[in-house]
């Protein structure tokens, strides 16, 4: 008989395995959290999704689904009674999917990431930035420009808003809701400066009202413990 219930594969410093938990406890789905060691990772993993091998992976009574975009759209498909992640109207959902795809592939969070200098775990999400991990200086400072370029223009779909979904969190705040507890990690890693009030002062008082969000505050790690990994994870790379 096919195993019943929801399992979450994740890694607890990974700002993309997290927007899995952050969709579920919106819809108040009960679910079992698996962490990852990402440097040595589980059958279970490697069977659930053995084509990208990465977190996260929603496994719904016995069946796998990766990519997390699409886990969460799946899970507001298919909870579809509980809180509305995606945009009731068509247009409204197709501009949630325009934003959340220009967030995912824009450069400016692989021009953070250079920027940072870095971390082995967003490096796993971005191999080939490899080359450029030690991004310091006047490259360091293009980067941080080119990066803020990309956010203004993240900005403009929260102009009037609360959160990109409106009164309450949605799809978009799902996708990018990272940034609010990440980025001020990252910033502190490399020393850089991106979302500040004067640059970006619609995502600035985004960051603090996703932060206050209940089932956000509730997932969220530690920022001490994030900032340890970090700066560990920087030093064993510039020192490799
Ligand atoms: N596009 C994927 C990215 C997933 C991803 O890059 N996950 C990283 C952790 S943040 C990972 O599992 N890295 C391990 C590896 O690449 O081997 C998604 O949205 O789910």
């Amino acid at each position: 008989m096919a195993e019943k219930g929801v399992k979450v594969f994740g890694m607890w410093a990974s700002p993309i395995a997290i927007r899995v938990e952050w969709a579920l406890r919106l819809k108040g789905v009960e679910y079992e959290y698996i962490d990852e060691d990402l440097t040595d990772k589980s059958d279970a993993l490697l069977r659930y999704n053995p084509v990208t091998k990465k977190v996260p992976v929603l496994v719904h009574d016995g069946k796998p689904i990766a990519e997390s975009t699409i886990i969460v759209e799946y899970i507001d498909e298919t909870w579809k009674d509980g809180y509305p992640i995606m945009p009731a109207d068509p247009y409204e959902r197709a501009q949630a999917r325009f934003w959340a795809r220009f967030a995912e592939e824009k450069s400016w969070m692989q021009q953070t990431i250079l920027m940072a200098g870095l971390d082995m775990y967003t490096l796993q999400c971005n191999p080939a930035l490899y080359p450029a991990f030690t991004t310091t200086g006047e490259a360091q400072h293009k980067v941080v420009q080119e990066a803020q370029q990309c956010l203004k223009t993240l900005e403009t779909a929260l102009d009037g808003k609360k959160f990109f979904g409106g009164d309450a969190v949605g799809y978009l705040d799902v996708v990018v809701g990272w940034y609010a507890h990440w980025l001020p990690v990252i910033e502190e890693v490399s020393g850089a400066s991106v979302v500040t009030d004067e640059d970006l002062p619609l995502l600035k008082a985004w960051f603090d009202r996703f932060l206050a969000v209940d089932v956000v505050k509730a997932t969220l790690p530690a920022r001490d413990r994030l900032l340890a990994f970090n700066k560990a994870r920087r030093e064993q790379l510039l020192s490799a």
